[in-house]
């Protein structure tokens, strides 16, 4: 585990860029975090902020590019992000942002899960890099992507402790 977050976790941030590590306990066996996880073409499955979803190219897989568009109310309508890696075995997921109309220009996203607790639990970490736009603090930044991202991590642990209770994995 600590050699997967050592791996896929620790990124080099540029000038002008800024990132953070977000982590979330979840009372679900891995194989059923995964199911919701890996699927880049149903990000809205668990991501609140997302109304749809459509691929604009690929099958939803690695290379695979898909567009969300996004609940009204933020300061944002829509989202281009292609798909930059999917580890079946190692369960990581990453993907980048490639256009929209929203302010984080080249955000690229790492999360990663670890089976827990005997296989009952999963941790899931997830960090970002992304570019400090114009008239922003790196802060300012991060707290807008961390708050973004505490939502989905958040609703990823109730949709998969439900599924899991419903003994669907
Ligand atoms: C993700 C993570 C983030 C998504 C952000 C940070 C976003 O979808 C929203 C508002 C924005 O201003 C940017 O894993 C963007 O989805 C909810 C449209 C990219």
């Amino acid at each position: 585990t600590q050699d997967v977050i050592r791996r896929y976790h620790s990124r080099l941030k540029g000038a002008g860029q800024c990132g953070s590590v977000n982590m979330q306990y979840v009372m679900a066996p891995l194989p059923v975090v995964w199911s919701l996880v890996r699927r880049f073409d149903r990000p809205q499955d668990y991501k609140q902020f997302l109304s749809s979803c459509e691929l604009r190219a690929g099958d939803g897989g690695v290379g695979s590019v898909r567009e969300v568009t996004v609940v009204s109310g933020l300061p944002a309508a829509a989202s281009t992000e292609r798909l930059d890696a999917l580890d079946e075995e190692e369960h990581v997921i990453r993907f980048s942002v490639v256009g929209g109309d929203h302010r984080l220009r080249n955000y690229q996203s790492t999360t990663t899960l670890h089976a827990v607790d005997g296989g009952a639990g999963t941790v899931v970490v997830e960090s970002y890099v992304v570019e400090v736009p114009p008239g922003n603090s790196a802060e300012e930044t991060c707290v807008f992507v961390n708050t973004i991202i505490r939502c989905n991590l958040t609703s990823l642990a109730s949709v998969s402790e439900e599924m899991a209770a419903a003994g669907n994995s």
